[in-house]
């Protein structure tokens, strides 16, 4: 089951302790203790998999890596590694004792979450005109630790929507690296699943059935999904008894569950065209078109219906800043 909440505790890396060291050559008695190396830092960075957050399913801490102590002849010691958590595009994070808080809206995207330790200096950097042979040197400064909350709201630039066996997940295969489960029956797919299209983010919105908006099947999990996906691909079987039946069930599950899903701009395709006869088809695009619906034929043994939808997809990609809400 998709998780969308989670909480994680955080550590970054301690700085290492400076070094007090001398030369052990008799004519060279000079301080030369290196410094101690920084702590790593803790990142979130953002990634399509949905899933991520279960990796957060036990509140373990997460922790990097300290920094090295430094040592005699000026070695300084190693910097930490930075930690870096994915979580999935769409998560918003809060700190629970600052509030601080931030959302990853992009793949890749990195926000520090928590800061490293300094590391001290050693007592090569505390000699002066006066002191030539310092004992002194530091200690690192502690790793910054938090507590974070996360929530994830799926953004996607385009959601797939439709009942299930409409092609959806079929769909977001062919045009991503996804891999969506696909069967030839009702509810597959039990979860979102997000595909990069050249950066664009696809979603499969799984669940949509007469009902969901009350809270049948899991389709009333996913409806918040599709509030901030910016257009919706809406896909009607055209091997349906009934698409323009077909067409209303989800409009209807959107609209009861926010008015505002009504607004979103949606394009609608008639999917599966090459299982009907094409006069069938002319049929259910005269159908649609008398409430008012303009659809467009798709089907994936056809090149030219692919070709189409790749041609509105990288209309989309043209279009600056598609990642923002
Ligand atoms: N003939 C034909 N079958 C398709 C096409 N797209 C998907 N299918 C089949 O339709 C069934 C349901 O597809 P799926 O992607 O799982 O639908 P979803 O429930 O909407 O995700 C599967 O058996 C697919 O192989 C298509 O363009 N043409
Ligand atoms: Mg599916």
């Amino acid at each position: 089951m998709l998780l969308d909440e989670a909480q994680v505790q955080v550590e970054a890396g301690n700085g290492g302790r400076g070094a007090a060291a001398f030369q052990k050559v008799k004519m060279m008695l000079g301080p030369n203790g290196g410094d101690g190396g920084r702590g790593g830092n803790v990142f979130f960075e953002g990634v399509l998999d949905i899933n991520a957050l279960s990796n957060y399913r036990t509140n373990r801490i997460r922790k990097a890596e300290d920094g090295r102590d430094g040592r005699g002849q000026f070695v300084d010691g190693r910097d930490g590694e930075d930690l870096i958590l994915n979580i999935p595009v769409g998560t918003s994070f809060t700190n629970a004792e600052t509030g601080y808080t931030r959302e990853i809206t992009e793949v890749g995207q990195r926000i520090l979450i928590a800061g490293g330790g300094k590391g001290g200096r050693g007592n090569f950097k505390f000699r002066s005109s006066t002191n030539t042979s310092p004992n002194e040197f530091e200690e690192g400064t502690q790793g910054d630790r938090a507590i974070y909350h996360l929530e994830l709201r799926l953004i996607a630039d385009v959601g797939l929507i439709g009942l299930p066996n409409a092609g959806k997940s079929s769909l977001l295969n062919e045009l991503t690296a996804a891999k969506s489960k696909v069967a030839n029956y009702a509810f597959t797919t039990l979860e979102p699943h997000l595909g990069s299209y050249y950066g664009l983010i696809l979603a499969d919105i799984p669940g949509l059935i007469e009902g969901a908006s009350e809270g049948k099947g899991l389709g009333a999990k996913f409806l918040r999904h599709i509030e901030r996906t910016k257009t919706l691909f809406h896909l009607v079987a055209a091997d349906s008894e009934d698409v323009v039946r077909d067409y209303r069930i989800v409009r209807k599950e959107l609209k009861a569950y926010k008015k505002e899903l009504d607004n979103k701009a949606e394009r609608v395709f008639l999917s599966k065209a090459d299982a009907v006869s094409p006069e069938v088809l002319k049929k259910e695009i005269a159908a649609l078109k008398k409430i008012g619906v303009q659809a467009m034929p798709l089907s994936l043994l056809e090149p030219e219906s692919m070709e189409q939808v790749r041609k509105l997809l990288n209309e989309k990609l043209q279009k600056p800043s598609a990642h923002t809400v």
